[in-house]
């Protein structure tokens, strides 16, 4: 198999090895090397020092940043403190490195979970979606804190949501939801875990959308969703006043609530804005659990829909200062801030004070217990686990330090001041996070605020310009800006992980679900895909091809089909090293794919250019990796 390799004198395993002769003879292939990157990762293993975001080359850092990437579509993964992108993962977007949208096992996954309508919809447009707008990643929860299990995440474009696996870092499920129209905000279930994925619809619809009602807004309803996170089937939906932003659950695994605008049911901006008080609505997950299995519910695309407009029993509408936006749970457990945006108040529900909004006819703003004017624009807060909170200011271009015992002191009548300390950021930030700060285990070092414009941070790259995510240090009394970070459209949200909850594989799993597909079709064919076939496997019209990969060569150096056939190429790269992942290009047939070390990846394609087309690995795997090609020869029809 390693014809070309031999020639060399050296095994692949000497070539990749640590030897000075196959580090020499390796050159430009750098850490392709196990031993090369293990070597990295002890002498690395320390973090910045205390309080510095400054990692020395090889040092590792202390969390991981899961990054959202708007209208990219794409979810990005960060160090922090150091802010180095590490990874993308491609989720919504089509992938030209991964092959995400083009492999048949991308495909799968992108066009599964759709609505038959929206399969047929875009049949003449290459059957998936090009575009997404991931706004909000969150990973699943057991016990009130991360468990590294998933990764879950909105589009706001198509209404769709995702799961990403945290095992291998690819997305695995992405489903579209019916009756709802953009899916904004997105958070698990916090408790007992997750359980739960709630997931806002954001614009208001008719329901069903079927063309019957057109341009009659007071008839059109927002919708809130439950999707179950282990089979990413929704469980139900309800059906609300206003438009829903954003949400987030509790910690007692009782209530979601939503930040809800519109409470005018307008349309225009205008109308939209009109009301001096929107609202935030409490979901009562046991109530409407129990509402379905009592039916008390109409099916819509085969979903139980509850009504949970006003005066539901399932729901609570709780007035808020105009066009609440974030809803951020407290790591306390028990204080959720709902941040006002046009008002420059934000309002703190105590949850224990929520089980009575449902049991009398409490006034639905008892639940409030703390409203503190911060600044102009607050959109979003994040905590530090000592009883801090740091609100954006969107307008004031600033974070603002503020304590939440204080507030509810002042609140009650005292004369304190929460507002401990504000810092600027450059400029107008959107979402920050803090580390852990989602969780009951918020550590309170990092915070990153995602700021939507940069300016003058940077040199000037054209009318388009980055954004600018800065870290700020809040183990600090007064907290700093220690680093500027620029980021392409337009990450969103993150969330800061210790990298001790995350815990991804190096190698693939053969028996790894994702080519599922390709193992059924290989064991039908009499295939082993390890070991690949000598001979295209014809069916009719249908070719198939089974190959391996072993850097530096695919065990087919060329194969023949005829014009016309619908080609299937399987490749399972049989290298079991760190870092050695292959990739699949073949020339002017727009195809190229990664495959990790293990993995299996396939493509299928009509071959209609009669011809000599070359195919080679695009991924940097060996000294020897500019060599590692095949001719496929097609046919002509009339031969
Ligand atoms: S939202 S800038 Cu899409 Cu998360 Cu608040
Ligand atoms: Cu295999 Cu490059």
């Amino acid at each position: 198999m390693s014809k070309k390799l031999k020639s060399t004198g050296l095994t692949r395993r000497d070539l990749l090895g640590n030897s000075t002769k196959s580090a020499l003879l390796a050159g430009t292939v750098a850490a392709t090397g196990a031993g090369g990157v293990s070597l990295l990762q002890t002498t690395g293993a320390a973090s910045a020092a205390e309080g510095s975001s400054a990692l020395k080359p090889g040092e590792l850092d202390e969390y991981y940043g899961f990054w959202s990437s708007g209208q990219a579509g794409e979810m990005r993964i960060l160090g922090v403190p150091s802010m180095r992108e590490l990874m993308r993962v491609p989720v919504f977007n089509r992938c030209s490195a991964t092959g995400w949208g083009q492999t048949n096992e991308s495909i799968k996954i992108l066009t599964e979970g759709m609505m038959p309508e929206t399969n047929e919809f875009l049949e003449s447009r290459g059957g998936v979606y090009l575009n997404g707008d991931l706004h909000h990643p969150h990973m699943s929860f057991t016990d009130g804190t991360y468990d590294g299990r998933y990764l879950f995440m909105n589009d706001k474009a198509n209404t769709r949501v995702a799961r990403v696996r945290c095992d291998v870092m690819k997305c695995d499920k992405i489903i579209e939801i019916p009756n709802a129209s953009d899916i904004h905000g997105l958070r698990p279930q916090k408790f007992p875990r997750t359980g739960y994925v709630f997931a806002n619809g954001e614009h208001r619809i008719p329901l069903p959308n079927d063309g019957q009602i057109l341009d009659s807004p007071k008839d059109y309803v927002a919708i809130f969703t439950a999707i179950d996170g282990d089979t990413m089937k929704i469980a139900w939906q309800v059906i609300v006043d206003g438009n829903l932003d954003n949400v987030d659950a509790d910690y007692q695994g009782k209530y979601a609530i939503s930040s809800c605008y519109n409470s005018e049911g307008g349309v225009t901006l205008a109308e939209m804005t009109e009301s001096e008080t929107d609202w935030a609505v409490i979901f009562n997950i046991k109530a409407i659990e129990q509402g379905v299995s009592d039916k008390d519910y109409k099916e819509y695309n085969g979903i139980p829909v509850l009504d949970g407009r006003k005066g539901s029993k399932y729901t609570r509408y709780v007035p808020i200062p105009n066009s609440p936006h974030g809803v951020n749970t407290a790591p306390d457990g028990r204080h959720v801030v709902i941040n006002g945006k046009l008002s420059p108040t934000v309002s703190v529900i105590d949850v224990t004070k929520i089980d009575a909004l449902f049991d009398s006819d409490a006034d639905p703003r008892s639940c409030i217990v703390a409203e503190p004017e911060l600044g102009l624009g607050p959109l979003h807060t994040a905590y530090d686990g000592e009883g801090n909170c740091y609100t954006t200011l969107f307008l004031d271009s600033q974070m603002c330090k503020w304590n939440l015992e204080k507030a509810i002191q002042a609140y009650g009548g005292a004369d304190v001041d929460p507002i401990l300390a504000k810092t600027d950021v450059h400029y107008q930030p959107g979402h920050n996070h803090t580390s852990m700060g989602e969780t009951k285990d918020a550590d309170g070092k990092w915070l990153v605020s995602l700021n939507k414009f940069s300016k003058d941070r940077y040199i000037n790259v054209g009318p388009l310009k980055p954004e600018n995510e800065q870290l700020i240090d809040i183990s600090l009394d007064q907290p700093e800006v220690v680093h500027d970070g620029p980021t392409f459209a337009e990450p969103h949200d993150c969330i800061i992980v210790h990298r001790s909850v995350v815990n991804p594989l190096s190698i693939w799993n053969r028996d790894d679900p994702m080519w599922e597909d390709a193992r059924k079709q290989a064991e039908a064919d009499g295939v082993d895909l390890e070991e690949g076939a000598d001979e295209p496997i014809r069916d009719g019209n249908k070719v198939r091809v089974y190959m391996y990969s072993a850097a530096p060569t695919f065990s087919l150096e060329s194969f023949t089909v005829k014009q016309g056939d619908e080609v299937t190429i399987y490749i399972t790269n049989i290298d079991d090293v760190d870092d050695l992942t292959h990739g699949f290009t073949l020339g002017n047939h727009g195809i190229a794919f990664e495959v990790g070390p293990q993995a299996t990846a396939s493509v299928t394609f009509t071959a209609d250019r009669p011809g000599v087309h070359w195919y080679y690995c695009q991924w940097f795997c060996h000294a020897l990796h500019m060599e590692m090609r095949g001719r496929m020869f097609v046919e002509p029809r009339s031969a």
